[in-house]
């Protein structure tokens, strides 16, 4: 069989680039908290995902990125092309910031593609010669370059300017932009009013040229500054994305925020005659039982219309967890996810995420085991694959639920429920999951695991990902995070799928209704050491109905010369 290294190669050398060779095993065994397939560079500072788009075949990946070192600063827009979303090619920046009105750093944005041409914009913050931000376009040099790698910013910069009610600091992050019945483009901009957290609302009528609406299309008193707004429409009746100017019937939209560290949305109902967008789930507010995209580290993110395949896919930021000094030692900092699909789930209730299908190109060496009764106290090693770089399915089924622990309320914080029962507490019903990136002698673990309680009228399933033991190294982060997943034990199966991948566990509960990243630096399970697990620690016996879990394969990921 062919391999994808050799066809992403092929394509390189079909449009003239020249790639470095990857990196050696040695380096590995240096860094064991690089990864495999998730998306870094190969050395310095990268944050929030910018303008990620598909045109002409390919797929972009911009990104907040610091050439010159592995903290913040310098922000340029690194930019990086891809075929398959899991594959990439990083090209020269696409953005630095050298003009008085991005000198302090081309801060973040997104692209929309303008029909006529079709062409491609660029709208981000500029961080201007006196910090102020403020807002700017860039379009490509060359349409017929199908890499788009040269990019040109606009005579007319800056576009707009904090004026009036707007901070000079709290303006920033222009979203895609979608058009209106009306023929006019409008777009939305973080920022804080008052202090409350808005998406401040603009219009056009070609894409360049912006003035403000007088109403924000949506504010918070709850919250401060919204960073990173992102609004777009899922649809009310299948699993395919819409393009973010989708105008029809059976559409929710989605509102998403950035603020407290974390991937806020809301689903409402949007009316583009009149810009109103009226909130149907709960509003933004600062609290675990809010919607997020993410329980874990993940943040700043971006979405895209993928027109090849008619879905919509979110990329975020997954920042370390460990120190400065580690990052200077290291000389890098920043993931990005594993790029995920995104849909509305059948209850119409909330989001689901799932990574995109490509991701199976890298699968390997596979193991599976079918229907086995975990009795309690079970620890069953899933030996055979590469546990540092792994994709684990695995899901789990309930026959008696009578003696689930009782919990008083329904809206209890699952965060605080987590930390309060860590993986090796025994319950009822649970904990059971998996112990990720573990050592031989257990001193490290990353515990992915469920808990079932009774709640005064329904079953509640709570999803935890337990970084509290994962290192033997003090220093390094140690939250323990949870999420409810919205699913009835006694009849629905409880799934587990997590992206293991040295330094990340990406998991996604109940098949994405809810999601945790996690990063973890073991000092002793790294490599080949890492071993897998799959675990009941509850009194009662679980039944695991599968689990298939896969050695990965790298994925290229490979400096243009
Ligand atoms: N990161 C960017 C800002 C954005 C923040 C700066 C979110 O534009 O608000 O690197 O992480």
């Amino acid at each position: 069989m062919v391999s994808v290294g050799f066809w992403f190669l092929s394509l390189c050398l079909f449009f003239g680039v020249r790639v470095h060779a990857s990196s050696s095993s040695t380096t590995k065994d240096l860094q064991p908290y690089r990864t495999g397939f998730h998306f870094q560079p190969p050395k310095n500072w990268i944050n929030d995902p910018n303008g990620p788009m598909y045109f002409n075949g390919v797929y972009h990946l911009f990104y907040q990125y610091n050439p010159y070192g592995p903290l913040w600063g310098n922000i340029t827009w690194g930019h990086s092309i891809s075929h398959d979303l899991v594959n990439w090619l990083i090209l020269e920046p696409a953005l630095t910031p050298k003009e008085t009105y991005d000198i302090q750093g081309c801060l973040s944005g997104s692209t929309t593609i303008l029909p006529t041409g079709p062409k491609p914009i660029i709208l981000y913050t500029g961080q201007d010669i006196n910090g102020s931000q403020v807002q700017n376009l860039a379009t490509p040099k060359n349409l017929s370059d199908p890499f788009l790698k040269e990019w040109v910013k606009s005579s007319g910069n800056p576009f707009l300017t904090p004026v009036n009610d707007i901070g000079p600091t709290l303006f920033r992050d222009p979203s895609t932009a979608w058009i209106g019945p009306d023929g006019k483009w409008r777009m939305v901009i973080g920022s804080e009013i008052n202090g409350h957290g808005t998406a401040l609302l603009y219009y056009s009528t070609d894409g360049m040229k912006w003035t403000r609406s007088k109403k924000p299309l949506h504010f918070s008193s709850e919250t401060n500054m919204w960073e990173c707004p992102d609004f777009y429409p899922v649809s009310n009746v299948g699993t395919n994305g819409l393009d973010t100017s989708f105008q029809g019937n059976n559409t929710i939209h989605v509102l998403k925020a950035s603020f407290n560290n974390h991937e806020y949305y809301v689903l409402g109902t949007y009316d583009p005659k009149t810009d109103m967008f009226h909130v149907v789930s709960n509003d933004f507010k600062v609290s675990n039982a809010q919607f997020q995209y993410d329980y874990g580290r993940f943040y700043a993110s971006k979405s895209f219309y993928d027109s090849a395949k008619q879905r919509r896919v979110i990329w975020g930021w997954v920042n370390e967890g460990d120190s400065e000094s580690d990052a200077i030692k290291k000389g890098w900092s920043g993931l990005q996810s594993f790029p995920r699909s995104i849909w509305l789930s059948d209850t119409r209730k909330q989001l689901v995420q799932w990574p995109v299908k490509e991701i199976e190109k890298l699968r390997a060496k596979q193991v599976s085991i079918k229907s086995r009764e975990l009795k309690s106290g079970t620890l069953l090693e899933v030996s055979s694959i590469t546990a540092s770089q792994a994709d684990v399915e695995v899901t789990f089924s309930l026959s008696k639920l009578d003696k689930t622990e009782q919990i008083d309320s329904e809206v209890a914080d699952p965060q605080l429920l987590c930390n309060q029962k860590n993986a090796s507490l025994s319950g009822s019903i649970g904990p059971f999951g998996i112990l990720a990136l573990a050592s031989k002698n257990m001193t490290e673990q990353t515990a992915v695991f469920f808990r079932v309680f009774k709640g005064p009228h329904k079953f509640l399933v709570l999803m935890c990902s337990d970084q509290s033991r994962s290192s033997i190294a003090q220093e390094v982060d140690k939250s323990i995070y949870g999420a409810f997943l919205d699913l009835d034990p006694l009849h629905e199966k409880i799934s587990l799928r997590s992206l293991i991948d040295h330094s990340i566990v990406e998991s996604f509960g109940g098949e994405g209704l809810a999601c945790i990243t996690a990063r973890v630096y073991p000092k002793v399970a790294i490599n080949k050491q890492a071993k897998l697990y799959v675990f009941n620690n509850g009194k009662e016996n679980v039944t695991m109905s599968s689990l298939n879990a896969w050695s990965m394969n790298k994925a290229q990921i490979t400096p243009m010369v």
